[in-house]
């Protein structure tokens, strides 16, 4: 039976302290932290921020991937994109939920978008040009959502971890279906293989940023591993992706745009050229080469639905809260 931090200690002499000690020792036996729990303000702040952001990863990113459900090359290609498209958003929801149970509203995380307060992943904020760009989006930067989330689904936060566990299967699925675009596109027409080898040569170092900024320039690496919201460091992650990757790019006979990029025998990893942090921190400070196009496209879906959200408000009010 669920057992609340607050059980037996709400006004206690030493209520503060034992609720303290009650959650660090929680988190010491990796028990899950449920929303009505006792969780120290700046643990509630830096999930909040991290969940909100994610979820905004998932509603940012269906743009780039949007933008060629018109012009898949095939029905087939189509449904699948379709859907795939429209599970991002449902990842989106459940992630606006499980941040919402830490106290903040739907509308409020979503006008700190709107507004560009918020931030999210850096890798929506490059063009996808041709249609090896959607295999590459899937194969790459699923690929990496899937390194980084899988531990989430471990993480402290029960709504955070709950919600991980459905997204990353779904992410495992878009993930094979964009492998199996650049394949096809690999092993076509020498002006495919030559599509599917420049869309990996503008995607691999967003994709390698994605995890974050090093772990030396890393703000909430420290107390985020110490809360088990994050199980390992950026750089850790960033290390299993590339070790994973490089031989899928073999498999598909593409080349990684990495002249320095050669298997280590003694740390048994690869070793990558340098990464260009200044290109990421321009990306995640508002200019990339797609920011503006993408927060303008949040805005007008916002207030093109406008007349939604207040059609389901007077809709509620006339029936009820259960009719709404
Ligand atoms: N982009 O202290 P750090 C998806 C910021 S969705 C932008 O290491 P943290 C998918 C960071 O926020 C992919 N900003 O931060 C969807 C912080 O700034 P603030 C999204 C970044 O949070 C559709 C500052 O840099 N996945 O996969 O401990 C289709 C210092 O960083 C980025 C998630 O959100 C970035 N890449 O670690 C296909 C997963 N990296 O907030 C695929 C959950 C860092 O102090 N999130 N920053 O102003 C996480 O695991 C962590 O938040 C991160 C960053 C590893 C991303």
């Amino acid at each position: 039976m669920y057992t609340s931090i607050s059980d037996g200690i709400e006004g206690a002499p030493d209520g503060g302290d034992a609720r303290e000690r009650a959650f660090d020792e929680r988190l010491d036996r990796a028990l899950k932290i449920e929303p009505p729990d006792w969780m120290p303000d700046a643990y509630r702040k830096t999930l909040t921020r991290q969940i909100s952001q994610h979820a905004h990863s998932e509603i940012v990113g269906m743009l780039p991937e949007g933008n060629w459900i018109t012009r898949a090359p095939s029905l087939q290609r189509k449904v699948i994109l379709l859907a795939k498209v429209q599970d991002e958003a449902g990842h989106g929801l459940y992630l606006y939920g499980a941040a919402e149970s830490l106290g903040t509203s739907r509308d409020e995380l979503v006008l700190a978008l709107l507004s560009g307060k918020a931030k999210y992943s850096s890798i929506f904020n490059y063009p996808t040009l041709t249609w090896a760009d959607v295999g590459a989006i899937g194969w790459l930067v699923d690929g990496a959502a899937i390194i980084n989330q899988i531990p989430i689904t471990r993480c402290s936060y029960g709504p955070y971890a709950r919600a991980m566990v459905r997204i990353c299967k779904e992410e495992s699925f878009h993930q094979r279906q964009g492998f199996d675009i650049m394949w096809t596109l690999a092993h076509g027409t020498a002006e495919q293989h030559a599509m599917a080898q420049d869309a990996l040569d503008r995607w691999w170092w967003p994709s390698v940023m994605m995890f974050g900024p090093p772990d030396s320039e890393s703000t909430h690496n420290v107390q985020s591993l110490r809360w088990k919201i994050k199980l390992f460091t950026n750089d850790e992650l960033r290390t299993k992706f590339i070790d994973q990757t490089v031989p899928q790019a073999e498999q598909l006979g593409l080349a990684i745009p990495d002249p320095d990029l050669r298997w280590n025998d003694e740390t048994k990893h690869y070793d990558i050229g340098p990464i260009d942090w200044d290109e990421f921190y321009r990306v995640i400070g508002g200019n990339g080469p797609c920011n503006k196009d993408r927060l303008q496209a949040r805005v007008d879906a916002w207030e093109d639905g406008a007349w939604v959200r207040e059609a389901a408000a007077e809709h509620a009010r006339k029936h009820g809260s259960d009719a709404a």
